[in-house]
């Protein structure tokens, strides 16, 4: 019989390629010497630092899975090992990472012409280029179909009008991925990437979240602003363009949230052996051991989950079902596992200094973005009943 590896539950070790150990062990070295030591302050001072978008650049860790000469054709396991390991040090830094490779880099590759991938994808790949991915709306956050936001021709250009808000690093994005209806087409959604500097286009921060305090969040204001045909997107339309991205983000979101929920099982399980209540250490208790029995399974069973899905996807057999099942069902555990980690450490769980309250205050926004747990269960509940219930009229 095998012997049991507690931090290593369903030896996942084995079923990784050499090249996918190496790429994680290259972002674990970076994250926990260079990411881990900024991170409390960062926090403190709601305060990204742009030095990790090129020190990411360096790393080979932006756009990690596109082809060369713009990525490393990384598989998809690769980038989803490099993101738990980036989420257990703060799912703020995962943001940034994941944004600009599957909701930047991403869209310019897939529905980009060479020219636009020739401009765009050295400089976001380097993190010289910080990029940001507008869909949601002030008015518009589950249901992206109902946008406000439009595009008219004018001449040799568009003209976009509208407003984007809770935009991850449109505050300091140079490049941003916007999408519109082409009122000229229909209404058709469109993608366009805009540049910073462009007449009538402003991205002031979000001041106050409570969550994803190392992340910078923004609005994006476009007031008629100027965009050169050249700057559409001219291979996808509809809701499929953003869509089609959404779905490698989200795919990253389920392995990162699972990092962020076993640091806090480390941490715990650590606090747990070395603080000593009623003659003995906490870990002899069973209450707690069946919290951490609970958090260890559920990570164990998330991560074969992730693994499963990330091979079905390089081999072009995913459906975007199963990234609905993943990450509701990892950042909704996650969450809950953050939750009952902090409580392991009484008092201290409230304490920056050991990590946990930051998780449960930055998986609350995990949880919501990128779809709710809720909208997750309705794409699921649709797939299993065939009938959609997402609006009234449905
Ligand atoms: P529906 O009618 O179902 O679909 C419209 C069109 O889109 C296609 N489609 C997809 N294509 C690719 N992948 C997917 N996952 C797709 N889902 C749908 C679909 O086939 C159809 O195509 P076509 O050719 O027939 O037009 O759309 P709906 O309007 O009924 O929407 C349903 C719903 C609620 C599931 C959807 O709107 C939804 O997912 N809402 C959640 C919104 C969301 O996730 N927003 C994310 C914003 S970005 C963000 O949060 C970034 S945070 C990043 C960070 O900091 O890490
Ligand atoms: P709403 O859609 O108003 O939902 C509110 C509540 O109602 C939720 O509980 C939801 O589950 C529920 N609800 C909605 N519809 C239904 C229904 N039909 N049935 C039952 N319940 C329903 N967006 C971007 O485009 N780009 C980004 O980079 C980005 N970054 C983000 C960063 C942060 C920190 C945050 C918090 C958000 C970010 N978002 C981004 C936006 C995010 O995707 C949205 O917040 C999310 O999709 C939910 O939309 P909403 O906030 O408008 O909530």
């Amino acid at each position: 019989l095998a012997k049991y590896n507690w931090e290593d539950p369903l030896d996942l070790e084995s079923q990784l390629t050499e090249e996918e150990i190496l790429v994680r062990d290259t972002a674990r070295s970076y994250c926990q010497e260079k990411l881990l030591p900024r991170v409390i302050k960062a926090t403190r001072e709601e305060h990204f630092d742009l030095d990790i978008m090129r020190e990411f650049g360096e790393l080979g860790m932006l756009g990690a899975t596109l082809p060369g000469p713009y990525g490393a054709e990384a598989s998809s396991v690769a980038y989803g090992l490099i993101s738990r390991e980036v989420e257990a040090v703060d799912s703020g830094y995962r943001s940034a990472m994941s944004v600009q490779s599957s909701l930047v880099m991403h869209p310019i590759w897939a529905y980009g012409t060479d020219a636009q991938r020739e401009k765009w994808l050295p400089g976001l790949g380097s993190g010289e280029l910080v990029g940001c991915f507008g869909l949601t709306e002030p008015d518009h956050g589950s249901d992206p179909a109902g946008m406000s936001t439009v595009a008219r021709r004018s001449g040799d250009s568009y003209r976009l009008s509208g407003s984007k808000t809770w935009i991850t690093n449109s505050p300091i994005a140079d490049v941003f991925v916007v999408w519109a209806k082409d009122l000229d087409d229909g209404g058709k959604i469109k993608g366009f990437v805009l540049e910073k500097g462009m007449p009538g286009l402003s991205a002031p921060k979000i001041n106050g979240k409570f969550s994803l305090r190392a992340s910078i969040t923004g609005g994006i204001f476009m007031e008629d602003v100027p965009v050169p045909k050249e700057n559409l997107l001219p291979n996808v339309h509809g809701l499929k363009g953003p869509f089609g991205c959404l779905n490698n983000a989200r795919y990253g979101i389920s392995w990162g949230a699972l990092g962020a929920a076993n640091s806090c099982l480390v941490q715990a399980r650590e606090y747990a052996l070395n603080r000593t209540q009623f003659g003995a250490p906490l870990a002899r208790f069973q209450l707690i051991q069946k919290k951490l029995a609970d958090a260890h399974a559920e990570i164990a069973l998330g991560t074969q989950a992730c693994l499963r899905v990330g091979r079905l996807k390089d081999e072009g057999r995913v459906a975007p079902e199963m990234i609905s099942l993943i990450k509701r069902n990892n950042c909704g555990k996650s969450l809950a596992i953050a939750r009952e980690m902090r409580d392991i450490l009484g008092g201290n769980g409230i304490n920056d200094e050991y990590h946990i309250i930051r998780h449960v205050m930055n998986l609350e926004a995990v949880n919501t973005y990128e779809g709710t747990h809720d909208i997750h269960a309705l794409i699921l509940g649709k797939a299993i009943t065939g009938i959609p219930s997402f609006g009234v009229d449905q």
